[in-house]
């Protein structure tokens, strides 16, 4: 058999899998997969490294279909490559319920899968990540045992969308010489040419952010072929631009949108069978094809072992820290350095912002957990997430902690997660709490995902003051907390923001967002406590003084002036408590026993958080006084804000006293401390 020959039949063998898979299914997208099976054959037979025996061997080239809509091409590959997990009858089952084969990848559900990708531009925008993450680490422990490439598969939508051009201006400023982007360059989208919608030069697009860049054949084995060889000898980061044929084969709908998303139909599918000369019925292949594709499985196993005798003959400190970056485990050092910083706080109360607070638990946990790989999305003297001695990632020198992602949240963010999936690493970045909706899509995935990425998002409310209302979230604690599987931290002092960032650390398979405040707080945790509280969510924070008639509930700032209400309530003879609420999360996976003595048996609750009120009934009812806010914050110093909209104590007194002058009489036991003073 020739080498021509066999490729065609290597290809067609992906193009045939995928249209039935779709077929079958009744739904999916054919076109992608069948348009670049030239190219996946070729990048798995011959360029990728990978070990289908040990998927995660931290040493493999990772791929990453950032068109996840093609999913099917990768799913067909993984089976042909013979990965366990991966069976014909996975292929039988595409996007059924429990399959691996979901709709689109989902990162966890099969070996060999990287990332989850489905919208647009994640997949490429997290790849930088993973290519950032390939050179930090080259960095550390050296070529013998990091140096791989990250490839990405990009569509014409990928490439569209905003989130592409952070994600390339990015890599091209850094130099991210080992990331190649090969673009499905097939001019057809949903709804129609691209033409429609588009007249960019990709080439020229990528070359003006320093990428090699280069057009093929994307039907040209040779032409791939050498694409790909001279891509990965280059010592700069590179754009394969593939023509392609969208649907290639399918006598009618080739080329035209009728090939993207729905199932060719029986008729279509007959007509490609023959275009291939494929004469086997629907998840049949020829034994011999099906074994050369399973040998190619097996391509980079003297790779693998090599790596694996490199890793043995590293001295054994070295191999140690290595394995231990990749576990993801954290030393020791992070609940001491968490204890110290308590106990200080303890002995020398500090009033400072919750930003600073964190600055200074950074400081702490930065100097124990060098897997640390710290950023800001140029608000770094803002977000206080550079500490000491971090020395700043540069074009082409990994040695450094901290990237200067520039303002590009939502590429940050995407970033942050490739680094977390490609592992050893933990990133942590900032930005303005209200700029998480620039980052919103890929916190989503980061929580889809379970990843360990941490947000730490400052300037949390009207506390920021005069910037005013275009910078002042309202909605966006209530629209972080209602993303399932993330961690939204609000801590109130210095005490809780240590505690929160153990939290984060500690939680493995969830991201969290850290919000934290521009205005100096009161401490309000006093004594020390050998217990992470705010891993309760809620707690008390101040006690009542015999039986409560009010229980305030606040996060973050407004902790403090729950604090200062109590003292007017009492004042008033009017019994009340303080909770803290760092995480309504945290809280809700409390026993019941303790989310009941936590909520309290005062008659009246009442919530105070500078934002909207949604979220909050959890914990005050629908019967609960909510002190917050109701629309937009305003510019101006950030007293007068809080004044302006009633986010006081006095407000809060006056709310309490409104509804107890309507509430059922006062207890016994409570007229009788009020009689005692
Ligand atoms: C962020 C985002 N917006 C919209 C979609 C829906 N969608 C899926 S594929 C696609 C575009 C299809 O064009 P292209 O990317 O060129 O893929 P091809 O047709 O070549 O397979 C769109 C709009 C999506 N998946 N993600």
């Amino acid at each position: 058999m020739t080498d021509v020959v066999k490729h065609a039949l290597m290809a067609n063998a992906i193009r045939v899998l995928s249209m039935d898979a779709v077929q079958a299914a009744n739904s999916g997208h054919p076109g992608l997969p069948m348009g670049c099976a030239d190219i996946a054959a070729l990048l798995f037979s011959k360029h990728l490294k990978f070990d289908t025996s040990e998927p995660c061997w931290p040493d493999r080239d990772r791929f990453v279909l950032s068109a996840g809509h093609g999913s099917m091409l990768l799913y067909s590959v993984l089976h042909l490559l013979g990965y366990e997990d991966m069976t014909i009858d996975e292929l039988k089952r595409f996007r059924q319920l429990g399959s691996r084969t979901a709709g689109h990848p989902e990162y966890g559900h099969a070996k060999g899968i990287e990332t989850t990708t489905g919208p647009l531009g994640q997949g490429l925008a997290s790849a930088v990540g993973m290519a950032m993450a390939e050179r930090l680490m080259n960095a550390r422990f050296g070529d013998d045992l990091v140096d791989h490439h990250t490839y990405v598969l990009a569509s014409d939508g990928d490439l569209m969308e905003g989130i592409s051009q952070e994600a390339i201006a990015l890599a091209g400023h850094l130099k991210l010489n080992r990331l190649v982007v090969i673009h499905d360059d097939n001019g057809i989208t949903i709804d129609g040419a691209i033409g429609l919608s588009d007249s960019t030069d990709q080439v020229k697009r990528f070359e003006a952010s320093d990428w090699r860049a280069m057009r093929i054949d994307g039907h040209d084995a040779d032409a791939i072929d050498a694409a790909l060889a001279e891509a990965k000898a280059s010592d700069r980061q590179t754009l394969i631009a593939a023509r392609t044929t969208i649907g290639w084969g399918a006598p009618k709908k080739a080329g035209t949108a009728a090939s993207h998303g729905s199932p060719l139909g029986l008729e279509e599918i007959a007509g490609a069978r023959k275009a291939y000369l494929w004469e086997h019925e629907p998840f049949i292949l020829p034994e011999e094809l099906a074994a050369a594709w399973r040998e190619l499985g097996r391509r980079s196993r003297h790779a693998s072992d090599g790596w694996k005798e490199r890793l043995e003959a590293v001295d054994p400190g070295t191999r140690e820290e290595f394995e231990r970056r990749i576990s993801g485990e954290i030393g020791p050092g992070l609940g001491e350095a968490i204890v110290k910083l308590k106990r200080g706080y303890a002995e020398k109360p500090v009033n400072v912002a919750t930003r600073k607070a964190s600055e200074l638990a950074l400081d702490a946990i930065n100097a124990t957990a060098p897997e640390m790989i710290g950023g800001s999305a140029d608000l770094t003297p803002s977000n206080n997430t550079k500490t000491k001695g971090l020395e700043d990632v540069a074009p082409g020198k990994f040695g450094g902690r901290f990237i200067h992602y520039g303002i590009r949240e939502h590429g940050m963010a995407a970033a942050m997660n490739g680094i977390a999936l490609h592992g050893g690493l933990i990133p942590y970045s900032g930005t303005f709490l209200i700029f998480s909706d620039y980052c919103r899509p890929a916190i989503r995935l980061s929580a889809l995902m379970g990843q360990r990425v941490i947000y730490v998002m400052t300037h949390d409310s009207i506390g920021l003051g005069e910037d005013g209302p275009t910078h002042q979230p309202v909605e966006h604690l209530a629209a972080l907390r209602a993303i399932p599987n993330l961690n939204v931290f609000r801590p109130a002092d210095a005490v809780e923001t240590a505690e929160c960032w153990e939290l984060a650390l500690q939680d493995r398979t969830r991201p969290s967002i850290i919000a934290l405040t521009r205005q100096n707080l009161i401490q309000a945790r006093k004594a020390y406590t050998e217990e992470n509280l705010c891993g309760r969510g809620a707690y008390e924070i101040a006690p009542a003084e015999g039986d409560a008639e009010v229980s305030l509930f606040a996060s973050g700032s407004e902790v403090e002036i729950a604090m200062a209400a109590r003292v007017l309530l009492d004042a008033r003879g009017i019994v009340a408590r303080v909770v803290s609420v760092p995480s309504f999360e945290k809280f809700a996976e409390q026993d019941v026993s303790y989310r009941e003595a936590t909520l309290g048996a005062a008659p009246i609750r009442i919530g105070i958080e500078a934002a909207i009120r949604q979220g909050w009934d959890a914990i005050i009812g629908s019967d609960g006084i909510f002190v917050g806010m109701r629309g937009f914050g305003a510019s101006g110093p950030y007293e007068e804000l809080y004044r302006h909209f009633g986010i006081t104590a006095e407000a809060v007194l006056e709310q309490a006293t409104a509804r107890l002058g309507q509430a059922a009489p006062i207890s016994d036991s409570v007229r009788d401390m009020r009689r005692r003073g």
